[in-house]
This record gives C-alpha cells, sequence and structure tokens, in this order.
C-alpha cells in the first residue's frame, strides 16, 4: 500500500476569521430560517416517525474516532494550507484511452487523521480521465479488495438479487452523465466484479458527445455509499475542439479539477458498518469529515492579478449539499452538469452556488487585481451551509430527535423539543467551512471573460424539447420513506406497517417500491416525455438518471427560473420538480436513483428500460 503523507506546512499565515459583519448577518438569517422551517416540521406526517436514528438520538462521543480539532481555524492551520494539486490526469491517444483501475484499501490521511479506505489506485481521489468524443474508453477494473464473507447490511437479504454473496468489496463502475451505451460492457451498473477478479469495460463515446465535465464512481447497489463516501471517484472530462473548448477566453484560462469529497469514516478510520455510518440509509454527521478537495485540507490556489481559470467542479460527496461562494469574487458558470449553458450565469456570496451530491459546475474565475500597496491577497473559498430546507442533515436529524423522544412528528411537544434542541441549533449555527483559499499575487494580467457564449449553446440531440416533441407517456416519479413490509419482488405493501411487527421496516421507495434489478418503467428510445417528480414527506432527495440528461428550470441569481440541462437534481421540500428528457438512441437498461447513495442503497432506485420500437 502506498500512503500519501500530510502536508504541514510551517509557512502557512492564516487569518481565518468567520466573525465579520457577514457572517453574523448570515448566522441571523439562518436562525430566521430555521425559525420558518421548524414551523413548517409540524406539519410532518406521521408516517415519518420512528425512521432510523441512533437509538440515543444524541451523537455519540465513540465515533469521534480520532483528535479533531473543535477549532476550525486551529485544523485548517494545522493540517491545510498545501498547494493546490489537480489530480493526476491520464489522456486518450489515437482514440483510446487505456487505464487500469485498481480498487485495493489504501492507507491516507484525510482531515490530519489516518484512514483506512478502499480505494481507486491508492489515493484518496480517482485520477482525472480526459477523453474526446469518437474515443472509447478501455477501463480495466482490478478488484483487488480481499474476499470477505457476507457483510452487515441493514437490508435481508441483501439488498437485491446480486448473483454472488453480498459484500462491501464487491463493486463495478457508471460514468456519470456520459450519454453512452448502458448495455454490455459499457455504462452498464448490473455488472458485479468480486473481489480478486477484474472486468474490461468498453465505452464508446459517440462522436457528437458534448465536451464537458463528467465523473466516474462505483455503483453497485448496497455498497455505492460506502464506497463512495472512501473516495472511489474520479474526474471524466470530455475535451474538444469545438463548443466551449473553443472558445478563446476559456481556451486561455488554467484547467482546474476541483473535486469536492465529504469522506465519512467511523472511530477506528474506517468505514465497514453501513448501519452506523448511514443509519436506514440516512447520514451520520458525526462521521464526516471536513470537506476537502482532491483529497486535500484546504488548499491554496494561487492566480495572478487578472487572471481567469476554469474550475471544474464536481460535488463527490454523499452527505451534504455545498453552497459556494469566493470571498470578493464572481463565479461565471459556464455549464451545468457538464452541459454548456449558452450564457455566463452569475453567482457571489449573496448568491452562492448550490452542488447537491453528483452536481458538477464549471465556473470561471477571475482574480481580482491587488488593493494598492498590496503583494499578496489572500480569498477564502466557502461551503456556506445549506438552510435548513436545502439540508440533506438538518431532516434526518429532527427525524431522530423524534425517533428518541417517541413521539410523533405531528405532535405539537415534539415541535417545541424540536426548537430546544441544543444539537439542532448547534447544527443550523454552524458557520460556513472554508475549504480552499485563493491567493492572488504575482504581475497582473487582463484575461476576458467570453463576452457571449450564445454560439456555443447546446444543440443537436441537447436542442430545446419543445411541446409538440412530447409524444411519449408522461413519466411520474415519487420518492417515499415509510415503515412498510416490502417483498424480494420489490412490492411493499400500501400501508404503513407497525414497527416491532415481523418484516416491519423503514423502507426508501421509488413509486412504492424497493429496487430490483427487472425493469419497472419503460421509455420509447426515439421519443421525448414529460417528468414529475414528488416526493412525501420533508426529507429531500436527489433525482439522478442514467445515460439521457433531462431539461429543468432553475433559479439563478436573476430572480428568473432559467431552463438547464442536467443530469442530477434536488427536489427538496417546496417544490414540485418537472423535466423534459429526450432517449434519441442508446436503449438497454438503466437505472434513476436518489443521489444521496445511501438511500439508494437501500431501495430507493428504479430500474428502467429504454425500449426500442
Ligand atoms: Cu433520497
Amino acid at each position: 500500500m502506498r500512503t500519501q503523507q500530510a502536508h504541514h506546512p510551517a509557512d502557512v499565515g492564516l487569518m481565518l476569521n468567520q466573525n465579520t459583519p457577514k457572517a453574523a448577518a448570515r448566522r441571523t438569517a439562518l436562525s430566521l430560517i430555521a425559525t420558518f422551517w421548524l414551523g413548517q416540521l409540524s406539519h410532518a406526517s406521521a408516517n415519518e416517525t420512528n425512521a432510523g436514528a441512533s437509538p440515543t438520538g444524541n451523537p455519540d462521543p465513540d465515533q469521534i474516532w480520532c483528535q479533531k480539532q473543535k477549532d476550525e481555524n486551529a485544523l485548517l492551520q494545522k493540517f491545510g494550507g498545501a498547494m493546490f494539486a489537480n489530480p493526476s490526469e491520464i489522456s486518450s491517444r489515437d482514440g483510446v484511452l487505456r487505464y487500469h483501475l485498481i480498487v485495493d484499501y489504501s492507507n491516507n490521511i484525510v482531515d490530519g487523521c489516518q484512514a483506512t479506505l478502499r480505494s481507486y489506485n491508492y489515493q484518496l481521489v480517482g485520477q482525472t480521465l480526459r477523453a474526446k468524443p469518437g474515443d472509447t474508453l478501455k477501463i480495466k477494473l482490478i478488484n483487488n479488495l480481499p474476499i470477505s464473507a457476507s457483510e452487515k447490511h441493514p437490508q435481508q437479504p441483501p439488498p437485491n438479487q446480486h448473483s454472488g454473496q453480498f459484500s462491501f468489496n464487491v463493486t463495478n463502475l457508471h460514468t456519470h452523465g456520459l450519454h453512452v451505451s448502458p448495455r454490455n460492457k459499457g455504462d452498464n451498473v448490473f455488472i458485479e466484479i468480486p473481489p480478486q477478479d477484474e472486468e474490461d469495460y468498453e465505452i464508446k463515446i459517440p462522436e457528437n458527445h458534448v465536451a464537458g465535465t463528467f465523473w466516474y464512481h462505483a455503483h453497485l447497489h448496497g455498497a455505492t455509499a460506502i464506497q463512495v463516501s472512501s473516495g472511489m471517484a474520479g474526474a471524466l472530462i470530455i475535451s474538444s475542439d469545438q463548443g466551449l473548448d473553443a472558445v478563446p477566453e476559456i481556451r486561455a484560462a488554467k484547467d482546474q479539477v476541483l473535486m469536492v469529497q465529504q469522506f465519512v469514516v467511523d472511530k477506528h478510520g474506517r468505514l465497514e458498518d453501513f448501519d452506523k455510518s448511514f443509519p436506514s440509509g440516512d447520514l451520520n454527521p458525526s462521521q464526516t469529515l471536513h470537506e476537502t478537495i482532491n483529497g486535500q485540507l484546504f488548499p491554496t490556489i494561487k492566480m495572478r492579478p487578472g487572471e481567469i481559470q476554469r474550475w471544474r467542479l464536481v460535488h463527490a460527496g454523499i452527505q451534504e449539499n455545498i453552497v459556494l461562494a469566493l470571498d470578493g469574487h464572481v463565479l461565471h458558470e459556464i455549464a451545468a452538469d457538464g452541459i454548456p449553458l449558452g450564457r455566463l450565469v452569475q453567482w457571489t456570496a449573496d448568491q452562492p452556488l448550490l452542488l447537491a451530491p453528483g452536481y458538477r459546475s464549471d465556473v470561471l474565475v477571475k482574480a481580482a487585481p491587488l488593493p494598492n500597496g498590496e503583494t499578496h491577497h489572500e480569498y477564502f473559498l466557502r461551503d456556506l451551509r445549506a438552510a435548513p430546507q436545502f439540508s440533506l442533515q438538518a431532516e434526518s436529524k429532527a427525524r431522530a430527535l423524534a425517533t428518541s423522544l417517541g413521539l410523533s412528528r405531528s405532535d405539537p411537544v415534539f415541535n417545541r423539543k424540536l426548537s430546544e434542541s441544543v444539537e439542532l441549533t448547534e447544527f443550523l449555527a454552524k458557520p460556513p467551512q472554508i475549504i480552499a483559499r485563493v491567493v492572488v499575487e504575482g504581475d497582473p494580467v487582463d484575461m476576458k471573460l467570453p463576452a457571449d457564449l450564445s454560439s456555443v449553446a447546446p444543440s443537436g440531440d441537447l436542442r430545446d424539447i419543445k411541446d409538440d416533441e412530447l409524444k411519449g407517456e408522461v413519466q411520474k416519479i415519487s420518492f417515499q420513506r415509510d415503515q412498510r413490509v416490502c417483498y424480494p419482488s420489490g412490492e411493499c405493501d400500501n400501508q404503513t406497517c407497525q414497527v416491532g411487527t415481523p418484516q416491519c421496516s423503514s423502507h426508501y421507495m421509488i413509486d412504492g417500491k424497493i429496487f430490483v434489478p427487472s425493469p419497472k418503467r419503460f421509455l420509447e428510445v426515439g421519443k421525448a416525455s414529460k417528468w414529475i417528480l414528488t416526493k412525501d414527506g420533508l426529507e429531500p432527495h436527489i433525482f439522478h438518471i442514467h445515460t439521457n440528461p433531462f431539461q429543468v428550470k432553475r433559479r439563478e441569481p436573476d430572480g428568473q427560473d432559467h431552463t438547464v440541462w442536467k443530469d442530477t437534481i434536488l427536489v427538496n421540500n417546496s417544490q414540485l420538480v418537472e423535466l423534459r428528457s429526450r432517449y434519441p438512441d442508446f436503449w438497454g437498461n438503466i437505472v434513476l436513483h436518489c443521489h444521496i447513495l445511501g438511500h439508494e442503497d437501500v431501495g430507493m432506485m428504479q430500474s428502467v428500460e429504454l425500449k426500442r420500437e
């Protein structure tokens, strides 16, 4: 095993002052939002009571496995600040990207702590793969993980009809966002690679594939959350001499990959117990470490005054949404989920950029000029933290509290207890998390932002889907979580069951069913259709579908809703989400699922067949 040493730079002089007026204002805003949100919870359905939680509802001090600094400033000073480094990169040659992807345990330092986790090629982050439209990815995935007995998983029998015995050491590969064939040795998540075995993937990227930022990660049902939260994910970039990549101002910008990760570890620095790390498929913030970028804690990105860089942001974690802003700078977004916007969208501290797990965003950053008389100025890239109604963790904490109190969510006493909960109040009052710093220094340059990107707006199979093209059947999806009796066929009883009765347990479902590999939904190749996403209860979910992206409206800083192409979308408390998707060519079996991968692992996934006429 190789070991990556943590950096302990002696020369890191940090000024991590969070008690700025803006931070104080934000805390006030947060508490207002909290009040709003706590009010909303009283309307929660009784169905959600008693769903998974720690036995006491309180954080177990034993779960804090290493000597984590409570003081974020001290943590970042001690372990952070090293120079930003892109993940190492492998490019295609003569139309082929040949690559050996080894899965094995490795020892690394995360967040100042020793961690022994399943990894890609012994690193905390997978290497960046870079290919062109028309290329073929020939990836030999070598599973060097040890053969182990079947492991503890909340579902009995294990998650689905795995061909062998279920284990967290079985794996496979998904190319998230790529428009490629899901069949055979392509982007096929039904493949299972047992430990001490290997598989040769052959993924042909179409000639007309859009250039952009995608990513690859493990996707074995039942083991996805554990493997991705261990760092089994890497960037997958499609580069081209057309589209965005051909815009002179973008070509001139330095290309930086920022894989934002949220590692999860137990007190031994390991991730082996699904129930403890993802209680009932849910989230366990006490095991989540500080957010890292490319495995680095608080890296330093150097820029010259006036320089423009292209940051390819990938949310490769599953624990919480990220709300991103760079002090004193605008994030000029040019692509979402790998697909060009055809314009620049300006995200700022007041209108920060939301990244839910699975999202990507390409942004241009133009370094500010140096203030008069200064030779060096630093700015922080912050995760401002999701407001409660956008938070993935706030709701699970509230549910844990309900369980520990033995109260129904609709009980007024519960609502009062919720507002008195120190843990929840502390969670909601958490200051923004600093995840990187930008140091501006050196000779100024005057790089220009592109004036107009309309000529590189999505086209071809990514042209707008108009009303008259919606010939396919409307697709309705509902995300549910409830106490139900579910069967190996994937069917579940319609009624909520009494906790304690045989076979009654908490299930994450789509359309009232848990995942089985046989298709439950059929889409006709050659058509396009409208999708309506809904969910029960307050808990957010994240819709992701393989093979074909979709169009969705999102609120942008100008206060207007704009249509964008995406492959992953947050379904939060207040929205009904409507999508449009086109299935132009590829056929075969794919999946759609919640990208909170713990939810996916316990059933919130559905098999879909793309059917030729
Ligand atoms: Cu979910």
